[in-house]
Parts: structure tokens; C-alpha cells; sequence
């Protein structure tokens, strides 16, 4: 397998995943900022021309990095980063879709409307006015998750799992593009370090 990576915050994940699962990979650079990803080559390997992209053993491609991930997971024989039992898998799921959409996208859709605005209006449709938006409504969707967070340890409780990933990788990103979560949120800052002393965080 072979993973073509790039900077941003969703190859992140892959990466991060990667070493919470002890594993490594021939790693291929996909030049972002220049649009290498959005060329015939990359388009090959992912029609969304967007990063990361996994190249499978038999030659074909994966990309969206919740799928990429489970992949992942299942190939190293299913760990308590995806969920051992039905129910936890289910559980884990349910977490990673609920940040995906309601912190993930409006927070990556608010950049690309301001801060991205120059690298991304000629990649797809943006609506500057609309970023500011995009911003808040992330923001409200990091409260409500900081009060779900309430006596836990991670996200799906003392398991840590592909949400963890997910929500540390963009909340990262977020604090680089003035996206930073508030310190109101204390359940999410003390969560945040926790995750942050890993190993895997920097990877
Ligand atoms: N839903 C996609 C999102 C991928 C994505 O937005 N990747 C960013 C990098 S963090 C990207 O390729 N941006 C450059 C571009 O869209 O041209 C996934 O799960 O992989």
C-alpha cells in the first residue's frame, strides 16, 4: 500500500491513525499548494482531487478518510481505534459522523470562504459571505460537544478511537487559521492535551 499524502489536516488523520496503529507506509508527497492534486494524474486516484489517497496492493485506489481509516483498521485485524463489538464499531461511527459534519465541514468550509479563499475560488464555488457563518456555526458544534464531553476521557468514553483523530486533526488545523476553540470549553481544552501528549499527534 502506498499513501499519497499532502499537508492539511485530512492527510493528518490518515498519518495519525497510521501510528496509533503502529503501522507505516511508503508515503508519496502530492504537491497541494501548487495543485498537483487537482491534475489528471492525482484525478486518476481520486476524482474529488482531493488528499489524502491510498493506493491498495492490487493497484486500485481509496480516498475519504473515514473510509481509508477503517480500511486500515480492518486490515490490522479490527482494534479499539474502530471497535471490537458491533456495538462500540456503531459507536465510534456515530461520533466520527457527528464531528465530520457538524465541526469538520462548517469549520473547512468557513477557511476555504476566507482564510483559503485565494488557493481554493478556483477549485470550487465559494460564498465569502458566507464564511463567517460556516465559522459560528463550528464553534456552537465544539459547545455542545465540550458539554458532552463531561466526565469522559475520550470521545466514545475510555476508548480512544478514529473520533479522537479526527476531531484533534481539526482542531489543530482550526487554532492555525484563526479557528482556535474557546476557553470556555474546558472539557475540549483538557481533552485537546491529553490527545496532544500521544505520540501519534505529531505524526
Ligand atoms: N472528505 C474528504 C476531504 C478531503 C480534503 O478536503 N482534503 C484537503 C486537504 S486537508 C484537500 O485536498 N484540499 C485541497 C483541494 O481541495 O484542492 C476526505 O475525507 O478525504
Amino acid at each position: 500500500m502506498k499513501l499519497y499524502n499532502s499537508i492539511g489536516p485530512n492527510p493528518q488523520v490518515v498519518r495519525m491513525f497510521l501510528a496509533e496503529l503502529g503501522q507505516e507506509l511508503e508515503i508519496i508527497e502530492v504537491d497541494l499548494m501548487a495543485g498537483e492534486n487537482r491534475q489528471e494524474e492525482h484525478l486518476k486516484r481520486n476524482p474529488s482531487g482531493q488528499m489524502p489517497a491510498l493506493e491498495l496492493d492490487d493497484g486500485s485506489f481509496l480516498a475519504e478518510i473515514t473510509a481509508i481509516c477503517e480500511y486500515l483498521d480492518e486490515k490490522n485485524g479490527g482494534t479499539d481505534l474502530m471497535g471490537k463489538t458491533p456495538e462500540e464499531r456503531a459507536e465510534t461511527r456515530m461520533w466520527t459522523r457527528r464531528i465530520d459534519l457538524q465541526i469538520v465541514e462548517p469549520m473547512t468550509t468557513g477557511f476555504r470562504y476566507a482564510e483559503g479563499l485565494e488557493l481554493f475560488k478556483t477549485r470550487m464555488q465559494t460564498f465569502p459571505d458566507a464564511a463567517d457563518g460556516f465559522k459560528s456555526i463550528a464553534q456552537e458544534k465544539c459547545s455542545w460537544l465540550n458539554e458532552q464531553m463531561e466526565g469522559k476521557e475520550f470521545i466514545c468514553g475510555d476508548r480512544f478511537s478514529l473520533a479522537d483523530v479526527m476531531l484533534f486533526c481539526f482542531l489543530n488545523f482550526g487554532a492555525t487559521v484563526g479557528q482556535a476553540i474557546s476557553e470556555d470549553c474546558t472539557n475540549l481544552v483538557a481533552w485537546f492535551e491529553r490527545v496532544k501528549a500521544r505520540p501519534s499527534s505529531s505524526a
